[in-house]
């Protein structure tokens, strides 16, 4: 009985926070505020210190509140470089599962010419609730010689996977603006409808923290 209880408040808890970034090291997090872009709430670079990052094999460490997530991770150069997050380190996927999920052999494009010892800030993006976006930032410095985090930090739990989505749209459901220049209109329109059946499909799993709490809580009553 005692167990169960317990399991019940620590899925609850789980459930509760839309997600958080574990790895680089979070500029802030308020969990009321994470829907404000870009950086939900923590507005300014520098303040909890810089997450020493390699230039290629980067690691992002995540854990998952929502059953499902778009998520995608952008860049801003710079010591402390305001919303400029215009370059895409993780095109966006469609991932599954509650816990920890991480990225893994994220590359700085060789186009930005990033050197050793420049500052950044990482942006990553998830859709909300289940629409508009959920903001968390890291503040970096790139380092050839950075340590990623171990694998109690940086690994998938149980049933976490993501697949490939659609990189139209960013997951808080701006337009991308780029075009690849091989999209022909058939292409392009199928896509687009693609994307909004992928936007229906994630407002019919209803499966919010109210409904995972409500599912969860009527499991363990049949099992009481
Ligand atoms: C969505 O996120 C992208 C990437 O950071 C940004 O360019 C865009 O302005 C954001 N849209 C809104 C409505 O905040
Ligand atoms: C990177 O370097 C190339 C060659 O010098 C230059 O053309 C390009 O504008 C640079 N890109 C950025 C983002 O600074
Ligand atoms: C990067 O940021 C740190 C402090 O956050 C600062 O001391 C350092 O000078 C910055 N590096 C560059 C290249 O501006
Ligand atoms: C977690 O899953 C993603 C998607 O399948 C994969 O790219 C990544 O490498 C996995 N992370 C670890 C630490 O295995
Ligand atoms: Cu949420």
């Amino acid at each position: 009985m005692k167990t169960t209880i317990t399991t019940l408040a620590a899925f609850a808890s789980i459930a509760s926070a839309h997600f958080t970034l574990e790895f680089p090291t979070v500029r802030g997090f308020d969990e009321d505020k994470l829907t404000q872009f870009p950086c939900g709430s923590f507005d300014t670079a520098g303040v909890k210190g810089r997450t020493p990052f390699p230039m290629t094999g980067g690691e992002i460490a995540l854990t998952m509140g929502h059953d499902q997530s778009q998520i995608e991770v952008l860049i801003a150069i710079g010591n402390d470089p305001g919303s400029a997050f215009n370059t895409v380190i993780k095109s966006p996927i469609s991932q599954t599962g509650l816990g920890a999920f991480c990225m893994t052999g994220i590359s700085i494009p060789s186009t930005l010419n990033v050197t050793e010892g420049q500052n950044a800030t990482i942006q990553v993006l998830t859709n909300g609730d289940p629409t508009g976006g959920l903001y968390n930032c890291a503040d970096i410095t790139f380092s050839s010689t950075a340590t990623m985090p171990s694998t109690s930090v940086c690994r998938n739990n149980t049933g976490v996977t993501a697949v490939a989505a659609s990189a139209d749209t960013h997951p808080n459901g701006t337009a991308t603006g780029t075009t690849t220049g091989d999209a022909s209109a058939t292409s392009a329109s199928s896509g687009a409808s693609a994307t909004a059946t992928k936007n229906a499909a994630v407002r019919n799993l209803g499966a919010e923290v109210g409904g995972l709490v409500l599912a969860g809580a009527a499991a363990l009553a049949i099992v009481l």
